[in-house]
């Protein structure tokens, strides 16, 4: 496996936010975070591949934002805040030696945190930052490879995978306050812990489910249904509204 990630911008202290105030983000304890994610992904069996960040880009650590990566094809997304256009063109440099490239472009907007990829299903979250122009371009990108596009409606939530991620290929993690619990026809359900809100964004590699370490209540739940799981510190990322899935792009070489 490959993981593309990128630097932690020293300007993260200017990030976007949509549903937290501003805090102040230490931008040292944010990379050393950071630092401690990619050595897990390591140790989970990823090559880590760090992007650099122009000084201007706020939320470049965010990398999932700005592709849809398939086995077929990875899909150059085109962010829904338009202050993180700036960061797609180093990644479709990262991503030409691995994939055929296609493009959403304007008027169409998608976030990848809105994308959740479920065997040959691509749910597709329609929320602040994605648009249905961006939905019917990326349906129209995926049908000829037999993906099939289903919009999601997100509400209270910065992104679909803020709500929903998958622990394995039959079964949904979600927060139902945020995704209602028929979203996912055909998938089996676990719902979090309500004491943690943001505890459904997880990320699977390999066999392991990767946890933000804010969320032991529902690592129990996990951990209990017999899934192994991998927490990491991620707690001043999260001042920037980012989690584990956000921070990498995780994909078969
Ligand atoms: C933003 O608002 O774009 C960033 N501050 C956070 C993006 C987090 N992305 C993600 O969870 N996929």
């Amino acid at each position: 496996m490959i993981a593309i990630t990128r630097e932690v911008s020293p300007a993260i202290t200017r990030c976007e936010l949509t549903h937290l105030e501003r805090t102040a983000i230490d931008v040292d304890v944010a990379r050393a975070q950071h630092a401690a994610y990619e050595r897990l992904l390591e140790r989970l069996g990823c090559a880590v591949h760090r992007l650099p960040a122009d000084p201007d880009m706020a939320d470049s650590v965010f990398i999932e934002d700005t592709a849809i990566v398939l086995d077929e094809v990875a899909v150059i997304t085109r962010p829904g805040a338009r202050s993180r256009h700036v960061e797609t063109p180093a990644v479709v440099e990262a991503l030409r030696p691995h994939r055929t490239l296609a493009r959403i472009v304007d008027p169409g907007t998608i976030d990848g945190g809105d994308v959740i990829v479920a065997g040959r299903q691509v749910f597709v979250g329609r929320s602040g930052r994605t648009n249905d122009a961006g939905i019917r371009q990326l349906r129209s990108i995926l049908a000829p490879i037999g993906r099939s596009v289903v919009a999601v409606e997100v509400r209270g939530c910065l992104h679909l995978k803020s709500a929903a991620t998958t622990v394995d290929n039959g079964t949904m993690l979600i927060n139902p306050e945020w995704v209602p619990p028929g979203t996912f026809p055909g998938f089996e359900v676990i719902e979090i812990d309500p004491r943690e809100p943001s505890a459904a964004n997880v990320l699977r590699v390999g066999g392991s489910i990767v946890c933000a370490a804010a969320s032991p209540r529902t690592q129990d739940i996990l951990d209990q249904r017999g899934y192994q799981v991998a927490a990491v510190e991620v707690s001043e990322l999260a001042k920037a509204e980012g989690a584990v899935t956000c921070c990498s792009l995780v994909f078969r070489k």
